[in-house]
């Protein structure tokens, strides 16, 4: 008689969507050498041996943050010795510089929710680069940024959308996921979007033309069942919209969170596994990130081997996971990461924000 893994294999191989029992048996194993071939698989057959990088500039305007997320180590308050603020004129300074590099094309910008300033700032950032630079794609505010935005601008949603989509935003990363869950949303970071929230935004995103990214912040509380229900919950969404670009799982980074005591850092085993299964569940997503600041480079790279099939950009100058003791650089150059691309066997591909092909490498 098949075991539910015989069964999982053959849906694989076939092409069938794998349910929420099935998802939930791939983490009980712990088959990790088969876990990465059938993620390998899944991936060959979206990706061929294509993989994904961009230049890109990460842009943070404040760290002063009103959410306070237990996992979070770059978020302040006002007071604190470590809060900064930047001015519009210091993020056009560095946007501007940024642009002297030719093959810049995007700028990154997800910040803390700051407690005073108005909703007008933000919209302000957005215009003042594009009619600036109007070749860079700004890719901004997460989710969790933009309900934000609607609670002290007393606009909906879809009005707080339209208006930055108006003033120049080309998409949305995909932090502030998390775990889409009510329990470990209480528990870890009450003070912001909830996970139908954070549903909702991506929905309008998507119906305004508005393409957005998806993540999951995984290693802290949560179950392998809530993970599961996390991706499945993406993958309805996708279902629906297939305005998602890219999947990036957060191993959790405890270092200087108030969660150090008490939580481990991910193993490489987690990461890989559950890389791998981020493949395989999300079966309407093209393209999956392992994201270097994260993982590391060498981890990155083997994860290319369990799903992954983009590898994130140059970065610079990456504050959010250093916060939280992160030991990869800050930043990278585009020669290391075709080179790291290429000792995989595999082929790197430079890209615009939309996926579209800049060069074959
Ligand atoms: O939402 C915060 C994560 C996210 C920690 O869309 C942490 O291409 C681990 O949105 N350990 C923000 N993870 C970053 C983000 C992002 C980054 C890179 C690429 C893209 C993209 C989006 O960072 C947060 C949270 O999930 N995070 N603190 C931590 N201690």
């Amino acid at each position: 008689m098949n075991t539910v893994f015989d069964e999982i294999e053959i849906k694989v191989k076939s092409g069938i969507r794998l349910s929420r029992e099935e998802g939930i048996a791939l983490f009980q194993s712990n088959d990790l050498s088969w876990l990465g071939y059938l993620a390998n698989l899944t991936r060959q057959r979206v990706s061929g041996e294509y993989v994904y990088f961009n230049v890109n500039r990460h842009i943070n305007l404040t760290n002063i943050c009103t959410a306070r997320c237990d996992f979070c180590a770059f978020g302040c308050d006002a007071d604190s010795a470590q809060s900064y603020t930047m001015s519009k004129d210091h993020v056009m300074a560095i946007a501007k510089q940024a642009a002297k590099d030719e093959d810049l094309r995007e700028l990154h910008i997800v910040s803390g929710l700051h407690p005073d300033w108005p909703f007008e700032y933000y919209v302000d950032v957005i215009r003042m680069l594009k009619q600036e630079l109007p070749h860079i794609h700004l890719k901004a505010f997460t989710a969790v940024e933009i309900t934000y935005f609607a609670k002290i601008s007393g606009k909906s949603i879809r009005d707080v959308l339209h208006e930055l989509h108006c003033a120049g935003l080309n998409s949305m990363p995909g932090g502030g996921a998390e775990i889409l869950s009510d329990r470990v949303r209480k528990e870890l970071c009450p003070n912001k979007a909830t996970a139908e929230e954070w549903l909702e935004v991506a929905r309008t995103a998507h119906n305004l033309g508005i393409r957005s990214n998806a993540s999951m912040l995984y290693g802290h509380i949560e179950t392998y069942e809530e993970r599961i229900d996390h991706l499945l919950a993406l993958r309805d969404l996708q279902d629906d919209t297939a305005g998602f670009q890219t999947f990036i799982c957060f191993p959790f980074h405890p270092t200087n969170t108030v969660l150090s005591e008490k939580i481990n850092q991910t193993s490489v085993w987690d990461e890989l596994k559950t890389m791998a299964i981020s493949r395989l569940m999300l079966d309407n997503f093209k393209n999956i990130k392992a994201y270097w600041v994260m993982l590391t480079l060498p981890i990155a790279q083997l994860a290319l081997g369990f799903g992954a099939n983009d590898i994130d950009g140059t970065v610079s100058e990456e504050k959010i996971m250093h916060a939280a003791g992160a030991k990869s650089a800050t930043s990278l150059t585009k020669e290391v990461i075709i080179d790291t691309i290429r000792q995989t066997g595999r082929i790197p591909v430079e890209r615009d924000s939309m996926y579209n092909v800049v060069k074959i490498l």
